[in-house]
């Protein structure tokens, strides 16, 4: 099947026959099917419940007819083999932010076949059933500082920049150790199954360019060159990273995920021809009247321009107040839209 994806061959900036498309959260409470499960198994035990875990995945897939899966589990999931005690209520919280060189002490870098078993079971589960490609995914070692430091979600994450500056050799040590994890994680993922993989990085914009350069882009930048060789496409998403992006031109990634910032032409500018392009519809679109949708969708489709080389998606993840038939009309209109283009 790989060859004839239009979702993996846009990875690699070859041409398609339409432009495939996925969601962010496609997987998830805006669905009458997602909620129905969640009446019966919390998040967590979705997560670690491979049969579950698949059937939501495959949820959106039946019902839109989208050109990639994704994983449903959490960029959270590998935190707890580390040592952190985290419970979702319904955003992450974890009990003990790690803000000391010595909470730092106290982690250590998972095996992923020891501590997320469900992962890879749940992956292998998926590629007997799918027919399209599955992505899988983690968190990029500085979001998952960020929840680790913070201690649950934020507008600002001060806290964890703060250690930034308070403290970089700790902050550094973190950022490595998640780097690790993050590394050995993704490649169980492949190694199970995953046919993409992606990197959220969904704190990035946080951060000064300065900031970023020195330390969540060479924790990126080691588990992409790592990832490199296992051969299957490599996405990351740095929201709300316009004011990074000639610096994320430097990254060996594949594709770059592009929030709705950014018109896609001027991220195609800045990242060159090498970079295939992901998004970037306003979420908030799918609120809109059918017929401003679909302006929106081809806006987004014509900012991409005809060079091989984009994947339709949002800007970031899906509102879980969302219309499941908008999400229908998006799907088909970017089908549509894009045939024979
Ligand atoms: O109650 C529920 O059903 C739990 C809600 C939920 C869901 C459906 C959470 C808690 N996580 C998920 C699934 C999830 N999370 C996926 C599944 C695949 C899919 O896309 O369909 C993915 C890829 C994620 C990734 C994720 N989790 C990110 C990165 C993407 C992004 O949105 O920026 C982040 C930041 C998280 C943390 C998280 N987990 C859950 C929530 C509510 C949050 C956000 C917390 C916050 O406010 O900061």
């Amino acid at each position: 099947m790989g060859g004839s994806s239009p979702f993996l061959a846009a990875c690699r900036r070859q041409p398609v026959t339409h432009t495939p498309v996925w969601i962010m959260r496609q997987a998830g409470r805006y669905l009458p099917e997602y909620r129905k499960i969640r009446e019966k198994a919390d998040f967590l035990t979705l997560t670690k419940t491979p049969e579950l875990a698949a059937e939501v995945t495959m949820q959106p897939i039946r019902r839109f007819g989208m050109d990639a899966a994704i994983l449903f589990s959490d960029i959270m999931t590998p935190l707890e083999g580390m040592g952190v005690d985290i419970e979702f209520c319904p955003g992450p919280v974890i009990a003990e932010p790690v803000r000391s060189a010595a909470a730092v002490d106290r982690l250590r870098p998972i095996d992923p076949e020891e501590s997320v078993p469900y992962v890879q079971e749940t992956i292998r589960i998926l590629r007997q059933e799918l027919t399209v490609p599955l992505i899988g995914f983690a968190g990029a070692p500085f979001t998952l500082f960020c929840y680790l430091v913070e201690g649950g979600g934020s507008k600002t994450f001060s806290r964890a920049k703060a250690l930034l500056m308070r403290e970089p050799a700790t902050a550094t040590r973190l950022l490595d150790m998640l780097g690790e994890t993050v590394a050995r994680c993704l490649e169980a993922q492949a190694a199970a199954g995953a046919q993409a993989l992606m990197l959220f990085d969904s704190w990035a914009g946080l951060l000064t360019p300065e900031d970023y350069r020195s330390y969540a882009m060479p924790a990126v930048r080691s588990i992409l060159a790592r990832l490199k060789r296992l051969d299957v496409p490599l996405i990351y998403f740095p929201n709300q990273g316009a004011t990074l992006l000639e610096d994320v031109a430097t990254l060996p990634a594949d594709v770059v995920g592009i929030d709705w910032r950014t018109p896609l032409g001027r991220a195609r500018a800045i990242l060159g021809s090498g970079i295939a392009v992901q998004g970037n519809l306003d979420p908030t679109a799918l609120f809109a009247p059918s017929g401003e949708l679909e302006r929106r969708v081809d806006q987004v489709l014509d900012a991409a321009g005809n060079a091989p080389g984009h994947i339709f998606n949002l800007g970031h993840g899906i509102d879980r107040r969302t219309d499941p038939d908008a999400v229908a009309r998006l799907v088909d209109r970017v089908h549509e839209r894009s045939q024979g283009s």
